[in-house]
């Protein structure tokens, strides 16, 4: 585990709550935040720049230097986070519109993707969550079979990045293309990029993902 710094960070003290091996720190960083009063999605963000500094560390030894293990510890000390946070998040379920969501084939990362899906339910939409890793057909299928309003992806890796082109021309062979928009998002995606496929909307975070979902729902009222 990564704890000789090559340089004091700006987040250091969320570096080292994600780093805890024995996931302790976790919860009573979290537990402290609510104590002050401080929102669930407000210490989700907070979290997430740890998480952004230790992905930092891990592809730029010079910076400072995180190994998989680390990529490992903070990945499960973030879902304790939202185990924890997730429930007192209130969801509206008054059927705003229904969400088919998930991580495209090839790429585990479900963190941002379930953040993005509680901040959608906690607005009044439905999720159909399908998970992490979902190959191209059960995205079709899963069109096919609930008729969503929206389909979202989620791709952190850039070696992923083809599958949602792969599921939009899949959509469109189905004939479904036209009934669903399309909304992408993930570290590895851009707005150039989501325009290159043809997704309909690209979300920087799951802020600006739900104000997107909302616009869709505007136009189709
Ligand atoms: C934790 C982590 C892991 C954990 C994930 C645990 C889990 N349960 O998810 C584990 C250990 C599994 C992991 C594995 C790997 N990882 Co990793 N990982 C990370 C890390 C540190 C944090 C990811 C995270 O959760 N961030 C926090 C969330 C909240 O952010 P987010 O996902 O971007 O989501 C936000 C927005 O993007 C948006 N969003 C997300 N999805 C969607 C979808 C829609 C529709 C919308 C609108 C918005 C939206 O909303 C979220 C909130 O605002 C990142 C570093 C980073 N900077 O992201 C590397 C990172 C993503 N991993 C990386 C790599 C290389 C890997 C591995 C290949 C390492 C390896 N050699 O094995 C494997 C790949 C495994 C696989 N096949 O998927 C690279 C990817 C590089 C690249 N360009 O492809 C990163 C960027 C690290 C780096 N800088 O090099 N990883």
């Amino acid at each position: 585990m990564a704890d000789n710094p090559l340089r004091e960070t700006a987040h250091s003290h969320m570096v080292s709550v994600l780093l805890d091996f024995k996931g302790t720190k976790i919860r009573e960083y979290c537990q402290s935040k609510l104590d002050s009063g401080i929102d669930p999605f407000e210490i989700f963000a907070e979290l997430q720049l740890g998480l952004e500094e230790i992905g930092k560390g891990y592809e730029d030894p010079g910076f400072r230097r995180y190994f998989n293990s680390d990529l490992i510890v903070s990945g499960r000390n973030m879902k304790r986070a939202i185990d924890m946070l997730k429930p007192l998040i209130p969801t509206r379920n008054d059927g705003k519109g229904l969400v088919v969501i998930g991580t495209v084939a090839g790429d585990v990362h479900d963190i941002g993707k379930t953040i993005f899906a509680v901040t959608l339910e906690s607005d009044g939409f439905l999720i159909i969550d399908t998970g992490v890793d979902v190959p191209c057909e059960r995205f079709i299928a899963a069109v096919r079979e609930n008729t969503p309003d929206i389909l979202a992806m989620s791709s952190l890796l850039t070696t992923t990045l083809p599958e949602m082109n792969a599921v939009i021309q899949g959509l469109t062979n189905a004939g479904l293309r036209d009934n669903v928009r399309v909304i992408v998002g993930g570290h590895a995606v851009t707005e150039g990029f989501a325009r290159s496929i043809g997704a309909d909307a690209y979300g920087r975070d799951s802020i600006e993902g739900l104000r997107k979902c909302r616009d869709f729902m505007r136009e189709k009222a």
